[in-house]
């Protein structure tokens, strides 16, 4: 297991390389080029330069989070093609680099969506957090705004301005998808790129659905186990599998995480774990909490051990973080949260191992 940060390069973050290499076991981190358009080829000589730059930091880069999938790829349209030979080509360039596992998402258009980035918590902090109600209020160009306006100036991964004009028509066009439909374009998908993701030795794993249930009629997909285990048998490659983030399949309280957990890392089916705990104060409406199990609604000791049980040796991250201590910085991606999170997840870590010898 290594446990890594996510990072923004290119100046887009206020936590720096060096900061994150004093965090106490942390090893490496998760970085995207966000400014390469959606749908075009990595270039090299970029990776070969963010490599070079997060090495002298003493930091690992063996995983990418995200290389997001183009709409086209998701709609099926004939355009797809020219879109899926780019995406074997960044991979073919990952490879180049050493990176070993790539995050990504199937969500269309929308990727992970929140009523607000700025929660009021009863301790003074701010945290994302989603109220159902207060979304279906509003349409889907208030809540870009509201989410491009509140981003403190940073650029918002899965909300790329660019791409914002096109989302009324976007939404229609799912809508009027049928969810086989969308499933059938994934598999197309997988198909075409898993055989790669083996050659090149790069373990692709999916994010869920965040949140996991439909919101505007739009095809939600990764959102339960059963729904895991029909994403899994698509394309039986073990380099098709699962970034499983605790906090995404917990705002689902049907979902039983560390049941999930033990099934599919069993099955050597998971690559990157997102850990984070988040609090409801009713269904479908919740705030993100504080990494620890007393925080919020998830038992972290049972997930992590539903880790350590069943041999996972990927990569795990401390997901979003509250902003603490006056930071000021992307919403959800501090400093300090996240740093205590990884030193909570690495002092359970460290318990689980010691109790079994
Ligand atoms: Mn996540």
């Amino acid at each position: 297991m290594k446990m890594i940060l996510r990072w923004f390069a290119g100046g887009d973050d206020s936590v720096s390389l060096k900061q994150i290499k004093q965090i106490p076991g942390v090893s490496g981190i998760c970085p995207m080029l966000s400014d390469i358009p959606v749908g075009e080829v990595w270039p090299l000589e970029r990776l070969m330069a963010l490599k070079e730059e997060v090495n002298s930091a003493g930091l690992e880069l063996e995983v990418i989070e995200s290389v997001n999938i183009h709409e086209d790829i998701k709609k099926g349209l004939p355009t797809r093609d020219r879109y899926i030979d780019n995406y074997i080509k960044t991979i073919e360039n990952l490879s180049k680099i050493g990176v070993k596992c790539l995050c990504y998402n199937f969500m269309p258009v929308m990727d992970w969506m929140r009523s607000e980035l700025a929660y009021p918590l009863s301790d003074g902090s701010t945290a994302l957090a989603y109220d159902h109600e207060e979304i279906l209020k509003m349409n889907p160009a208030d809540i870009a705004d509201g989410i491009l306006s509140n981003s403190k100036g940073y650029y918002m991964p899965g909300w790329e301005p660019e791409r914002m004009g096109q989302m009324g028509e976007d939404i229609k066009f799912y809508q009027s998808m049928s969810t086989e439909d969308y499933w059938n374009n994934m598999k197309y998908f997988l198909d075409a790129v898993i055989p790669y993701a083996e050659k090149y030795d790069v373990k692709m794993a999916i994010h869920p659905d965040d949140p996991p249930f439909s919101v505007f009629g739009l095809p939600k997909v990764i959102n339960s186990a059963e729904n895991m285990r029909k994403f899994l048998s698509l394309n039986t490659s073990k380099y098709n599998g699962l970034t499983l983030c605790t906090g995404s399949l917990g705002a689902d309280l049907n979902n039983d995480i560390p049941a999930i957990v033990r099934e599919f890392a069993a099955q050597g089916r998971i690559h990157f774990a997102h850990i984070r705990n988040i609090k409801h104060s009713e269904d479908k409406v919740f705030t993100e909490s504080a990494h620890p199990s007393q925080c919020g609604d998830l038992d972290m000791y049972e997930i992590v051990k539903a880790f350590y049980d069943n041999g996972f040796d990927g990569y795990i991250r401390p997901d979003h973080g509250r902003m603490i201590w006056d930071e000021q910085a992307r919403p959800g991606y501090g400093l300090y949260d996240r740093a205590l999170g990884a030193t909570y997840l690495l002092g359970l870590w460290e318990a689980i191992e010691k109790s079994k010898k």
